[in-house]
Formats: structure tokens, sequence, C-alpha cells
């Protein structure tokens, strides 16, 4: 773990990161000698053949190369070609990332089912009215019932999301009805997710699948099975059982640390640990534990998405995203950090040993060797929240390090759910989508984009995130957010009203007229759900085209590192969005499944991929393909005329 001392040529903090509070800890990291993802990302080139899918490694007669330069002059043992090669291992990707966010979903509803049995008692149904509009929009009728027998209806209903073996999901039901049939008609509507992972697997296996447009086709149909089935049980289950957000005051960044109190980090994906952790900081005898050890309190915070989470339902505070969870420990200020699944560094365990923090998985599916292990049980979930927070207590008493906390933080409003979208829009009694939609053909919104996904040590953290979104709202581009794009924009003081300066003056004056920041934080990963849904309403109140495809929107994954992000970006592109990547791309340029990607799945009627390395070239992208849904719409006009008027305006 100690850094090379003849090694000079480290990466300036500055050029590993736009977080100041994360280049702080950087520096002081490298004067203790500790090493972190940025400085392993520095000394360990990507391998090249890699970085372009050019490899298979599915049999051992393999593996086998090709070479990007040349792509077509070779071929696997098997007889594999590039295209067969590209579209296994992408498609391989978006299997586990839908595996991810399924297996996350089952987890919630499993939870869920349990809650309504009445064998879980720490959790309850919070959130009726979503119990309720949920059941609605499957069919389910929930007039002069009981929320008992609703609540049972609807976990039948939903566990088919995850097993059903043959017909449509239940949220296909969600889906605009041309996009639905447009998925029909190329056979792409998903059976449960279980079903499709497996399908998924097995035709990528060696001798299958050999048709790169038969094998995107099952990815495609995975993905969905993830974006409208894993994912969006998952933000619904966890809305009903922990409420639905609604805006709420929050602090990011690392200066949520307290030196006098004992600092819980919880890191992750899913909810309910979370929830149950706030109910043993909270406990008296805890709190007292504390102050006996010398402590002012508990003080708890959130890292990447489960954090997201709890900032967006509960306005706790949130340390950072991705990129920085090994940073944060640099502070010497974390007293334990509890971890479950998803996105969690096994480097965390190495640099934690450096601060004597303890650093304790808690999920059956993710241990780390080195970490302390306390099973979190949904039936018996103190046991474990409970623990954490006396290991924490029990840390802060041996402190040993010196503690160096940035002295930063940012204040910002977070919460914003579909629901909450359509109601501040709308209001109360009309609550609806018509002003967003009406305000995108007045041309005062150009488009709405969503911006999502991770931080990647690779590139400067947050900066692709900064950029893009600021050229996207400077040109009145709404910016939905989510993940730990969610948190970058945050830190970047990007979440207050007062931020609708930054924006163009169309944008401006929507943000201004409702009190709102130009760019909406929605929570999780597995929440860009909220976004399709979002979508969804858009193109079911009308004047913005029939189908999911006809929307003047654009996504963007500027600094994404996952699988999960992969399988994200199918699912939108499959719903019909143009999604454009940042970074790298795992594929080689000019070959046939190449064109598919970024141009062949858009002459089916879908979306397509976009990529670019510069933010800037991205925004332009995103913008001009908005500009053609508005041109197909017959809207440009419209904001021709405003843009006209408001740039005359500023030259008065
Ligand atoms: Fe090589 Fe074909 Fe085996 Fe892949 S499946 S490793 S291309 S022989
Ligand atoms: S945590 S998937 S780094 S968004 Fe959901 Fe952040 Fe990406 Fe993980």
């Amino acid at each position: 773990m100690q850094v090379d001392e003849k090694k000079t040529d480290y990466l300036d903090a500055a050029d590993c990161t736009s977080c100041k509070a994360t280049a702080q800890m950087i520096i002081k990291a490298r004067k203790d000698g500790v090493i972190l993802n940025f400085d392993r990302a520095h000394s360990m080139k990507p391998c090249p053949i890699g970085a372009d899918s050019a490899c298979c490694k599915h049999c051992f007669m393999g593996p086998c190369r090709i070479n990007a330069r040349d792509p077509y002059a070779k071929v696997g043992v098997c007889g594999a070609t590039i295209d067969t090669i590209m579209a296994r291992n992408f498609a391989r990707a978006v299997a586990a990332g839908s595996a991810a966010h399924t297996d996350h979903g089952m987890a919630m509803l499993e939870l869920f089912r349990e809650v309504v049995n009445g064998k879980i008692l720490d959790y309850k149904i919070k959130d009726r009215l979503k119990l309720i509009e949920v059941a609605k929009s499957i069919g389910i009728e929930t007039e002069n019932k009981a929320d008992k027998d609703i609540a049972t209806e609807l976990y039948k209903e939903l566990e088919r999301t995850y097993v059903q073996l043959e017909g449509e999901i239940p949220f296909a039901k969600r889906v605009p009805q041309k996009t639905l049939e447009l998925w029909r008609k190329h056979d792409i509507v998903p059976r449960g997710a279980m079903r499709e992972v497996v399908e998924m697997m097995h035709r990528t296996t060696m001798g299958v699948d050999q048709d790169y447009e038969n094998i995107t086709k099952q990815a495609s149909r995975t993905a969905l099975s993830d974006g409208w089935g894993g994912s969006m049980v998952s933000t619904e289950i966890s809305d009903i059982l922990f409420g639905t957000p609604m805006p709420v005051n929050a602090v990011v960044n690392m200066g949520v640390l307290k030196e006098d109190k004992v600092n819980i980090i919880i890191h992750g994906h899913e909810p309910n640990l979370f929830e149950s952790m706030l109910v043993s900081v909270n406990d008296p005898s805890m709190i007292q534990a504390a102050k006996e050890a010398g402590a002012a309190g508990i003080n708890l915070v959130g890292m990447c998405c489960s954090g997201a989470e709890m900032m967006a339902r509960h306005g706790v505070p949130h340390a950072g995203n991705f990129s920085s969870t090994e940073a944060i420990l640099v502070t010497g200020a974390v007293d334990a950090m509890a971890v479950d699944i998803q996105c969690i560094k096994q480097g965390l365990a190495a640099v934690a040993k450096c601060y004597d923090t303890t650093l304790i998985t808690t999920n059956t599916r993710a241990h780390i060797e080195g970490a302390l292990h306390v099973q979190f049980n949904e039936h018996e979930p103190l046991e474990c929240t409970d623990e954490i927070v006396i290991k924490g207590i029990s840390r802060f008493k041996h402190r040993k390090h010196p503690i160096e906390i940035p002295n930063i933080v940012n204040q910002g409003v977070q919460g914003f759910s579909h629901e909450y979208i359509s109601y501040m829009l709308g209001g109360s009694f009309r609550g609806s989508y018509i002003p967003l939609n009406d305000n995108i053909i007045n041309g005062r919104i150009r488009g709405v984009a969503g911006v999502v996904g991770c931080t990647n040590p690779r590139s400067k953290q947050d900066a692709a995130h900064i950029a893009l979104v600021s050229e996207l709202i400077r040109n009145d581009v709404l910016v939905l957010l989510t993940g730990c794009s969610q948190i970058a924009l945050a830190k970047a003081g990007f979440s207050v009203p007062e931020a609708a300066i930054f924006a163009g003056p169309g944008l401006r004056e929507v943000c201004e007229a409702v009190g709102m920041p130009p760019v909406l934080g929605l929570g999780s990963c597995v929440d860009n759900s909220r976004i399709l849904i979002a979508a969804s309403q858009m193109v079911k109140e009308g004047g913005l085209g029939e189908s999911l495809a006809d929307l003047p929107v654009a996504g963007a994954a500027p600094e994404w590192m996952s699988e999960k992000a992969i399988a994200i970006g199918q699912y939108f592109v499959a719903s019909g969005v143009f999604t454009v990547f940042g970074g790298t791309f795992p594929i080689i340029k000019n070959t046939k499944f190449h064109k598919l990607l970024f141009q062949g799945l858009e002459e089916q009627g879908l979306g397509k991929w976009g990529f670019a390395e510069d933010p800037m070239e991205m925004a332009k992208m995103m913008i001009s393909h908005i500009d053609k849904k508005r041109k197909a719409l017959g809207i440009d006009k419209t904001r021709e005329r405003v843009l006209m008027d408001m740039s005359d305006r500023r030259q008065i």
C-alpha cells in the first residue's frame, strides 16, 4: 500500500479531480504513503486490445485477439468475426449490469413481500398513495380494497418482472403505445429479467449466437428487462416502503464529516441498510455511548448511490461520489464505513487499514478480504446496524491518526421524483407534465437531457459532468441527474435555484418562475427508471410525438465505468433515446457492429449510441439531436423566435 518513493510522475492532484476536497486528500495520501484509485489508474495503462473489445476469452481454444487496425484480417480460432466478438462482449456487459440492478430489485421486492406478510416488522409501507398509484399503473383494481390486499396483489404481479417465462413484464403497460408496438415488431419486449439474463449468457457462450445483429437484439431485450423491470421495481418498491422523495435541502462534500463526532459512512446501493442505520444512530443508548466515549454525537453520512437515495428521502448529508470513497478515509475522521453492494472498491480495505477505520461488509453477496463482515438481516436489522455504530464508537475512542477534514460543503436542493416534477410544474390540483411540454413546445426549454452515471479515475473526476451539464443548461436544456453525476453537480453548486443564472434565457425564465434549479437530481442509478417514467408521461401528455423516440431528449454518461452503465445506456437506446458516452467505448470504429449501434438501431426506429471524448462535443451532439427532433415535431420555429427575442434583449 505504500507509495513508491522513487516514483515522481504522479499526476498533479488538480489533474486527477475537479473536487477540491478530494484533491486535498490525494495530496495527503501521498504524504502518508497511501495509494488511492487515482494513482493506481495512472500507473496501470488499460490494455488497448480490451479497450477496443477486440479480444475474446469465451472458450479455451483462445483467448483470441484481433488487430483493431485491420479488424477483418483475422478471426478467432472458432472462426468468430470481430463483430461477433464485440457484440458478445457488449451483450455480456449488458447482462452483468442488468443482473446487478435486477438482483438489487429482487431484494427490495422480497423485503416488500415479508413486510406485507407481517414477517418483517422493522419496515412498513410508508407511502400508501404510491402503493395505489403503482398498482393502478399496471391494471390492479384498488377501489374498496384493503392496503394489504393491494400490496399482496402488487407483489404477485411484480414478481413476474423477474421470473416470467413468457409474455410481457408488468411495467410494459407504462410504455407509450407506439414504442411498445415497435418493441413487439422487433420482438424485444422483455420477459422476466432472470429469463433474459440467462438467455443472454447462453447465447454468448462459444458456438451459440454468432450474428451480431441477433446478439444485439437480445441485448436490447435484456437491457429493457432492467430499465422497465429490475430497476423500475427497485425504485417503486423503495418509494412505497421508505417514501417518495420530495425536494429537501441537503449538504454534500467531505466537509460533512465532523471532527468531534463519531463519523459513520454508508456506501452502496440498497436503502434498507441505511434506513436502519438512521434508527440506530438516533437510539438514545447509542448517543449516550458516543458521549461516554468523548464524542459530541454520531454523524451519519452517505456516499455513492444509497447515499444519494437517503439524501433524496431524508436530507442525510452526502460526502462524495464513487471516485472519492477511498480519499475520504484519508481524512482520518471516518470511524466506520459500512458497505453493501455495487461500486465498492476492494482498495477500500487497504486504505481503511492505513487509517484504522473499521470497514464493514454487510451483504452476503459482497464480502471483502480484510474487512469485517457483519451480516445484515432484514428480520433483525438493528443487530447489524447497532454493531456498526458500536464499532464506530470504539474506533472514535481509540483515534490515533491526525485528522484533516477538507472544510468544504455545498448546499443544494435534492429529491426530485417524477411525481414531484409533475406537481412542481402543474401544482397540486393540476399536477401534470403539460407545463413542461408547453415550455418545450414554445421553445423556452429546448429539450431534456438525462446526465447520469459514474466517475472514473481514468479521467479528471467530475470535470466532464460539470462541463457537459454547464453547456447543456446554457443552451436551455433542462438536465435530469442521477447517481454520481448528481453528486458531481451538487458539489459544483448547480443544485440551488440561484444556479438558474448559468442557464440560457428560456430555461432561466422557467426555473425562476418555478423556483427550481436548472438541474434536477432524481436519485441513485436504479432511479434512472424515473427518467423513463417522466419521458413516458411527456409522450402521454401530448404535443411531443407519439413515441419516446419522437421526444427532444438525449442521455449521457460522460465518465462511466461500470457494466451497469452499459445496461442503462442500452435500455435508453432501445427505448428510443440518443445516448452519448464519454471517456471510452468498447468498440472498433468502422465495423458492422459499430454501424449498428451508432446508426442502424435508429434506422429501426429505436434510439442510437454516440461517443465523444470531449464533453463540449458531447453537448453539441446532444443539442443537435434535440434540434433534429424539434424540427421533426415542427416546433423548431417557436424556438427561433424565443431565442431571437432574448438575444435582442441582451444586446439592448
Ligand atoms: Fe477464440 Fe472463439 Fe473461443 Fe472466443 S469463442 S476464445 S473467439 S475460439
Ligand atoms: S454508484 S454505477 S459509480 S453512478 Fe450507483 Fe456511481 Fe456508477 Fe456506481
